[in-house]
């Protein structure tokens, strides 16, 4: 069948807390943590939750945030709040220091604002990935999701392109306790420098290979990162995949690349677990990324990495246009599961948002780009 071409089912965990769909990054900001409710309710509808054990869990702890993060960051993000932001006082200066409220060139937007339940977010969102971590570990699952998760720019001691906690860090070193190489793929439109970072830099690690495919043109967040010859140094030398890609590359062009590039990497760096970040910025018609993938091609990257029938990871993260992030991590949930469903949006409390594509869950693709 088309959503499962090896024929087998996997056990299927599923993360996911309501109250980070509640998160608010500012009126103009096109960060949405609600995409997240919209897909659960989308997967919800599909009937696809009977599929998946549903893991409960509690928020990531501050000693296991601080496993990566550093402790002086780690208070910072504990103490802000918007209104103690707002008094610019001590915590708005030492919150700019961690590009937290730095403002944008253009003098308006503000990528990482102080949002308020700040902590509780990071927290929640860390805390999915964790249990999904444990989960891959301990055998209790073949393939665990957490589309709240996913926030791959954020530093050791610093927020970055929307992203506080870097979950996928943390979520990379408790697998590292349970299985000896972990491979990290990357299909979000940006480039996944804080992931790429942590591993080269502070972690030295050659446990961690990370391949990240992403757009690379003038100007482009964030700049300077995810060139081809970024390897890695040292003990992490070779350890780093870089796949520069041009604008409007569509479903073809993408797999050209992408399966050849991860057929390769699987057979030299032979991991024992996978994570993989899906980005859903990189769809056609998204309010930041220019690529024009459709969600049968994005889906078709996880599909290729299922296929190799180890522990995986799947994460979400960017994605800007909101009805098609929740639809492509729908159908991502399906293949995670390997069951096939139709086209035809089922009648739910979302469904308003999916007019504009005929309540049909393949958008077609913009052909302009
Ligand atoms: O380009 C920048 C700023 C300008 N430089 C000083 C940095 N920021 C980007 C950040 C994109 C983050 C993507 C996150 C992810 O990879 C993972 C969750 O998807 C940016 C852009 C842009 N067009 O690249 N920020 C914003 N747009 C923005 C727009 C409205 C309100 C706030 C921020
Ligand atoms: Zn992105």
């Amino acid at each position: 069948s088309q959503s499962c071409p090896d024929g087998a089912k996997r056990r299927v965990c599923y993360y996911y807390d309501r109250s980070i769909a509640g998160v608010d990054y500012g009126e103009d900001h096109v960060m949405v943590p609600r995409h997240v409710d919209m897909a659960h309710a989308l997967i919800r509808s599909y009937g696809l939750l009977g599929d998946m054990a549903r893991l409960r869990t509690r928020p990531a702890t501050d000693a296991e945030i601080s496993g990566f993060h550093d402790a002086r960051y780690v208070r910072l993000l504990r103490d802000l709040t918007p209104e103690g932001f707002g008094a610019g006082g001590e915590v708005a200066r030492r919150a700019r220091g961690c590009n937290v409220g730095a403002v944008s060139t253009d003098g308006r937007s503000v990528d990482n604002p102080p949002v308020a339940g700040l902590w509780d977010y990071c927290q929640r969102y860390a805390g999915g990935s964790l249990a999904a971590a444990r989960a891959l570990a301990s055998g209790e699952a073949d393939v665990a999701i957490n589309w709240s998760g996913g926030m791959h720019h954020a530093c050791l001691d610093k927020a970055s392109g929307f992203c506080y906690v870097n979950d996928i860090v943390l979520a990379i070193d408790e697998l590292l306790g349970h299985f000896r190489r972990v491979l990290y793929v990357h299909i979000d439109v940006h480039h996944g420098d804080g992931v790429e970072t942590a591993f080269r830099r502070f972690r030295r690690s050659n446990r961690v290979m990370t391949v990240s495919f992403h757009q690379r043109t003038e100007g482009f967040f964030p700049e300077r990162r995810g060139l081809l010859e970024h390897v890695g140094e040292g003990a992490g030398r070779l350890r780093a995949v870089n796949v520069a890609i041009k604008k409007g590359m569509d479903d073809d062009g993408y797999c050209r690349l992408f399966e050849p590039i991860m057929s390769e990497v699987m057979a030299v760096f032979q991991p024992e677990a996978i994570v993989m970040q899906c980005g859903a910025d990189s769809l056609s018609g998204d309010r930041l990324g220019h690529q024009n993938l459709s969600i049968a091609g994005h889906a078709r990257c996880v599909r290729f990495m299922r296929s190799f029938n180890m522990p995986l990871l799947l994460l979400g993260g960017g994605g800007y246009t909101v009805n098609h992030v929740a639809a492509c991590w729908c159908y991502e949930t399906t293949v995670a599961i390997g069951k096939e469903i139709g086209d035809d949006i089922p009648t739910h409390s979302y469904d308003g948002y999916y007019r504009r594509q005929g309540y049909k869950l393949f958008y077609p693709v913009d052909k302009k780009i």
